[in-house]
């Protein structure tokens, strides 16, 4: 594997593709981490295995799992799934498994950003974060692939979505906030991502999901379905504090072109009830460093947006929320050739993240 450090992708030929475009496969990591999956993360470890089920029906799945719970893993997880020991601090391969780009002749490399917990010192969630900030690295030499090295700039996998055809689109909540890259300049951070995605257009959403703990990744609000299309997650409810972060990422995607020069067609998702962590829920979880993870009450930030495009399928979450099924049905339109796979995602929420948020694809 070679790391490198004097080139760019977009200077090399290499372009991050759409989440919707084929792969090769996904990688998951097995979640184990006492203070972010209630009761030692029994059931996390269930839903995890359950997506992966999902995606394994129409492409290779490799799942990273600690030496504690490497043989736990090889038990849950079927044998066409890879397991492979790494360790990581959390479960996050969206964050921090490598962004992969491709060239024209189909070769594949990695980016390997630099990644703090969402916030570092300033807001991070845990510290500390070194051997999830290695796994990009160990991936790209596990799938043999070279890899470009920014650790000097901030960033999760989950603030970024591509069209694959020039556009990125991020939130203003994440990445100008104070723990990612405080020293660049909103034009200076368009510069990396123009450089290292191959993109030519950013669109800078305002805001996220309400109570989103990575400062409102792009991939809880917003997804691309097609080139020029999207889903926004959406509440007609006006007296829920999130019906004014919706309406402004509506209103700014509503006068946006694309980098193609369209106009950006939204297909509103709805969002489901508020979801909120109970007494028995926060009974379960460590505290982080002397502090409670949660508390009672608590909203968590769930959204079906945060769904995985596999090759075969849509892997999504369900909340047992009557929302469930009509957001079922917006994605199957959405989605004609691929299987629409629902599953209930409360363990992974609890987390603090969703489906998305804990995969990554490579490209084929
Ligand atoms: O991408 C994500 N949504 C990760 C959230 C991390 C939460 C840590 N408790």
């Amino acid at each position: 594997m070679e790391i490198i450090k004097a080139s760019t992708p977009s200077a090399d030929g290499f372009r991050m593709p759409a989440e919707f475009e084929p792969h090769q496969g996904c990688i998951l990591i097995f979640p184990e981490r006492a203070d972010s999956w209630q009761y030692g993360g029994y059931a996390a470890r269930r839903a995890f295995a359950e997506v992966a089920e999902a995606i394994a029906r129409s492409e290779q799945v490799t799942v990273c799992a600690s030496g504690a719970q490497y043989d736990n893993a090889r038990a849950l997880l079927p044998a066409h799934i890879r397991v492979v020991e790494m360790s990581s601090n959390d479960a996050w391969a969206r964050d921090y498994a490598p962004t992969f780009v491709k060239n024209d002749t189909g070769v594949i490399r990695g980016i390997d950003w630099g990644f703090n917990a969402w916030g570092g010192l300033h807001d991070g969630l845990y510290f500390p974060w070194d051997k999830d900030d290695q796994m990009a690295r160990k991936l790209c030499d596990l799938l043999e692939k070279d890899v470009y090295c920014k650790r000097d700039f901030i960033l999760e996998g989950g603030s970024i979505h591509v069209d694959g055809e020039g556009t990125c689109m991020v939130t203003e909540s994440c990445l100008l906030s104070g723990g990612r890259n405080p020293a660049l300049s909103r034009e200076e951070i368009e510069e990396v991502l123009r450089a290292y995605l191959n993109v030519s257009k950013i669109l800078w959403l305002p805001r996220g999901i309400y109570n989103d703990e990575t400062n409102e990744h792009v991939d809880n609000i917003c997804a691309f379905t097609a080139p020029g299309e999207v889903v926004l997650a959406w509440t007609e409810d006006r007296t829920d504090v999130q019906y004014a972060m919706s309406r402004a990422c509506l209103d700014y995607l509503e006068q946006a072109l694309d980098a193609k020069g369209r106009r950006i067609r939204v297909h509103k998702l709805p969002l489901p009830q508020p979801v909120t962590v109970t007494e028995e829920e926060c009974r379960g979880l460590d505290a982080c460093r002397d502090q409670p993870t949660r508390t009672a009450g608590e909203r968590l930030a769930a959204s079906y947006v945060n769904f995985y495009i596999a090759n075969g399928s849509i892997v999504m979450p369900g909340f047992g929320d009557p929302a469930d099924q009509a957001a079922k049905e917006i994605l199957q339109g959405l989605f004609p050739d691929r299987e629409v796979v629902q599953i209930y995602a409360r363990d992974i929420l609890i987390g603090g993240g969703n489906i998305h948020c804990i995969t990554q694809q490579v490209p084929v």
